[in-house]
């Protein structure tokens, strides 16, 4: 598989203005160093995702995975359905992670690449649709409406993933959190300079929603099963059908 193997050190020289968190050419050629030593269970959730598309990807449909990165999710589906005739399509609105996600273009024929923004996507005869760790990037009142229209875009019987870092009502549990995703990040390499720029810098462009009120959300759209398969300390993923 075509892959930016660098390593992540984005954030390991003290910075004298930390700039607001973005997915540019940088970024996209560390990114997968970057999100596997940040998001406990990332390649579990790959896992997961390629489970689901095995069981719910429909023949004649569409599954999109939106906010794709380097396509690491759309790889893993396109692999798990080569016998289904179905099409991946991989939105993201970052030039350089979808020049990098091109040159996967031999790894997975079946996948549509997508420079746009996923508010702008159509969404239509999907059996599933993979959110995977996007949407906390959309402003907060976006989010809703963006969830409804793919409730409304997904076949019956289809499912939407959504995984996200979360924020906890519950003062202690939230403190508690904190402090093992920070133990985590350090176990993977990171030092605390890095840890400390790299939250500034996404202060305002990731704002994480509790687990209550996605659960509460994506019940209010519609969706009929509501499941959190996966938590690794403030990180969950919810498994969400269309009857
Ligand atoms: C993975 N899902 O590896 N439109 C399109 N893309 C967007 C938008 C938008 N409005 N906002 C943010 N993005 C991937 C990981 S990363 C998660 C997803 C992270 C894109 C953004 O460019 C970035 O590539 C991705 O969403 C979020 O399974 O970095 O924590």
């Amino acid at each position: 598989m075509a892959r930016s193997n660098g390593r992540d050190r984005v954030f390991s020289k003290p910075l004298s203005d930390v700039r607001a968190f973005e997915f540019n050419e940088t970024v996209a050629n560390v990114f997968h160093d970057m999100i596997s030593r940040s998001v406990p269970g990332y390649s579990l959730l790959l896992r997961m995702i390629g489970l689901y598309a095995d069981i719910f990807a429909q023949p004649g449909s569409l599954v999109f995975d939106l906010g794709c990165s380097l396509g690491e999710a759309s790889l893993v589906i396109a692999d798990q359905t080569r016998n289904i005739d179905c099409q991946v399509v991989a939105v993201d609105n970052s030039q350089a992670m979808i020049d990098k996600c091109r040159q996967h273009r031999d790894a997975g024929g079946s996948i549509e690449w997508r420079c746009e923004d996923i508010r702008q996507t159509s969404i239509e005869n999907a059996s599933m649709v993979v959110l995977n760790l996007t949407l906390q990037f959309l402003p907060p009142a976006q989010r809703k409406g963006l969830l409804a229209r793919i409730y409304t875009g997904l076949n019956p019987g289809g499912v939407l993933v959504l995984s996200e870092k979360v924020v906890f009502t519950d003062a202690t549990e939230s403190d508690r959190m904190t402090q093992l995703y920070l133990g985590f990040k350090k176990t993977m390499g990171y030092s605390d300079l890095e840890i400390s720029q790299k939250r500034n810098a996404l202060e305002d462009v990731l704002v994480p929603d509790s687990a209550e009120l996605h659960y509460d959300r994506l019940k209010a759209i519609g969706f009929d099963e509501v499941y959190q398969c996966f938590r690794g300390f403030n990180f969950v993923s919810y498994l969400a059908i269309k009857a």
